[in-house]
């Protein structure tokens, strides 16, 4: 076999899952399959937000089958915020990576994030061209245009679900608050205003394949913009 790309780096890869029954073993399944080739010290790790499909299920026989796969259950739904704060505490690398287990993603891509985080503190990705419903794409647009007006924030599209972080950064950010979608907005501004080196790399993005998208449903939207105004005086008062 020949060595991995960044033999120095040690990786973890997270997916924060929802009810993804028909999509974890192919999330999984590629992570297994490419971080070989780019770093030998790697975990693969689900995060599971108390599915109520087979999903948990299906995540412990892959975790069973494989020893570079762990599984982090809730038990009980609390929200893709707080998913992702559990994998960010659960990651045990010193490089972590998160992208969403529904396979909107080509994970193949991480190569063109871990080529820039040598000189970068985070490096995110940004949807080349984003392919999802038009009211999404019109959501999006607004999002970032008011948390950049809101929060100073200069990130081109923070929901895009493919970034890669120093751990060390990660920590030193403190304590995250959100439990809804307003979490990589929190982490985000949270990580400029305390002076992290950001990059960005255009990424592609894919129709999801099976499953339900729950990102716009009305309850997830409405609880965004109570965290996001809950939180808005603070978050530009902190630094700056
Ligand atoms: N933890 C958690 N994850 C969720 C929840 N809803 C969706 N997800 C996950 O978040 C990711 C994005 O969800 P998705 O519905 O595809 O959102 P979209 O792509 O923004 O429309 C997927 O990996 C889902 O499994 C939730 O309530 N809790
Ligand atoms: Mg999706």
């Amino acid at each position: 076999m020949t060595s991995p790309r960044f033999p120095d780096d040690s990786l973890t890869v997270f997916f924060p899952m929802y009810n993804e029954e028909e999509n974890v073993e192919g999330s999984v399944r590629k992570a297994l399959e490419v971080l070989p080739g780019w770093v030998s010290n790697f975990e693969v790790l689900i995060v599971d937000d108390g599915s109520s499909d087979s999903t948990p299920q299906i995540a412990d026989r892959l975790a069973q089958d494989h020893p570079q796969v762990r599984v982090v259950h809730h038990p009980v739904n609390q929200g893709y915020g707080a998913a992702v704060r559990t994998g960010i505490e659960s990651a045990a690398m010193d490089l972590v990576f998160f992208t969403d287990g529904d396979l909107q993603f080509d994970l193949s891509e991480l190569e063109l994030l871990l080529d820039r985080i040598e000189d970068a503190d985070v490096v995110c990705g940004y949807r080349l061209k984003r392919r999802d419903p038009l009211h999404r794409l019109l959501n999006a647009f607004l999002w970032n245009r008011l948390v950049r007006i809101l929060l100073g924030l200069r990130i081109r599209d923070v929901n895009c679900a493919f970034k890669l972080f120093r751990r060390s950064v990660l920590a030193n950010v403190g304590k995250l608050e959100t439990d809804g979608a307003m979490l990589s907005t929190e982490l985000m501004i949270k990580l400029q205003n305390k002076g992290a080196r950001i990059r960005e790399v255009g990424v592609h993005h894919y129709p999801r394949p099976a499953g339900e998208q729950t990102g716009a449903n009305p309850g997830v939207v409405l609880k965004a913009f109570r965290e996001l105004f809950a939180m808005s005086h603070r978050l530009r008062n902190e630094v700056r």
